[in-house]
């Protein structure tokens, strides 16, 4: 069977406009419905929107390359503003050798351990603020868990640990256009960039954290002490923000749809399924970029050689193709095969570490929060690529 070359309709939909940032999931119906691949006129992009698609991307990294670079700008084009991460933006074969280096600090008994810690920090930061009761969720819980639990884990050193959160803000937003949200995001880099490197090394690793089990692969001559330091910076880029956004967005779920909430507190259990609607339903890490290495073709539509792709995970999520009401928050929904965590050789390799932290404490909350509820608006956070709040008040009770 033959495929005949479709014609990839172009598109002025700009998925860097603040209206689409605050309100994406319209536009993601919208690039759905004009096929597998559309052309966005303003960013010279192709763009992926439907499940199958996403799918077929990333199941294809050697046609849809990761090393020019995952946001919007294409590193064989223009320099990239850090040393490029060696597993997000790296191939095959160092992508797969250097992903075993942190594959092998996150074993099962490893995470069961972790799942402990997670749990009684849980129940201390969520007696804290039901003392408390009114606060800000985003910067008080959302961004507190992370930064306590994921940093001590990885044996980041106490102080300063919020130059993390500048720092996630600074490789997501730095994913995109070089619009405002950019350069506001890079304004705080020479603060941060020299902490987080200073946090990366050896001799200011914790001797118990999974960070400094890296530097074991310099001790056996797989790296050089600094591809060591880049190794461990991609725990800090990849694991604090996503999983505040996630927090965030939970939190923000759960008081928008009370029944889910009621259902959770009947069962506190359920917190390990809650997390993955909440990824399929608001996925914090929403939009990421492929480089075309040769001519592509998803659906017949044939995308040249080079090209920027723009493969939105979030619309894969809401895809009715793929599944049932997906505008619909239900928290016992089968999630099998969402896109939250990626998919294929760079899907997420700290998804059991994330879900140990949020399972923990979603668990801790249903079983100790009898209500909360919003003590003001809420505020979307504008975000060239991640999807969350930047205040949420709200009381617990
Ligand atoms: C890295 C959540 C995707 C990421 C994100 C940002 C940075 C890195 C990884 O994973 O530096 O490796």
């Amino acid at each position: 069977m033959t495929t005949i070359a479709q014609d990839i309709p172009a598109t002025p939909i700009d998925p860097f406009s603040n209206e689409y940032l605050l309100s994406p999931y319209a536009f993601h119906t919208e690039l759905r419905e004009l096929g597998p691949v559309s052309y966005l006129t303003k960013w010279d992009s192709y763009v992926v929107s439907q499940y199958q698609y996403v799918k077929e991307v990333l199941d294809q990294p050697s046609v849809f390359c990761s090393g020019a670079g995952v946001g919007i700008s294409n590193f064989k084009k223009e320099p990239p503003w850090r040393v490029p991460s060696l597993v997000l933006e790296t191939d095959p074969p160092d992508h797969t050798r250097n992903r075993a280096v942190i594959s092998k600090t996150l074993s099962p008994i490893v995470l069961r351990n972790l799942k402990i810690q997670f749990e009684a920090e849980a129940n201390l930061l969520i007696d804290r603020l039901l003392e408390k009761r009114t606060f800000d969720a985003v910067t008080d819980l959302a961004e507190a868990f992370p930064l306590k639990v994921f940093a001590d884990a990885i044996g980041i050193i106490p102080e300063n640990r919020e130059n993390l959160i500048l720092y996630g803000n600074m490789v997501f937003n730095g994913m995109g256009p070089k619009n405002e949200l950019f350069l506001e995001a890079m304004s705080h880099a020479a603060a941060v960039n020299p902490w987080v490197m200073h946090a990366c090394q050896r001799e200011n690793l914790s001797k118990t954290g999974l960070g400094i089990q890296i530097y074991d692969a310099v001790d056996s001559g797989i790296f050089t002490e600094m591809e060591a330091t880049t190794l461990v910076r991609s725990f800090l880029s990849a694991g604090i923000d996503t999983t505040a956004h996630a927090i965030s967005n939970a939190i923000h779920s759960f008081i928008s749809f009370p029944d889910q909430w009621a259902k959770l507190k009947a069962n506190p259990l359920l917190a390990k399924s809650a997390f993955e609607e909440i990824l399929r339903f608001e996925s914090p890490f929403q939009t990421f970029f492929r480089t075309t290495t040769s001519e592509a073709n998803l659906g017949g539509c044939v995308i040249p050689p080079n090209e920027k792709v723009m493969v939105i995970l979030a619309s894969g999520n809401r895809d009715p193709l793929k599944w049932d009401h997906p505008d619909v928050f239900d928290i016992s929904r089968v999630t099998v095969g969402h896109l939250g965590f990626g998919a294929g050789i760079h899907g997420c390799v700290g998804q059991m570490l994330a879900r140990a932290e949020v399972e923990m404490l979603l668990q801790v909350m249903a079983k100790k929060v009898a209500s909360f509820r919003f003590t003001g608006e809420p505020k979307r956070l504008l975000h060239n690529t991640l999807r969350g709040f930047e205040k949420l008040p709200i009381e617990l009770i």
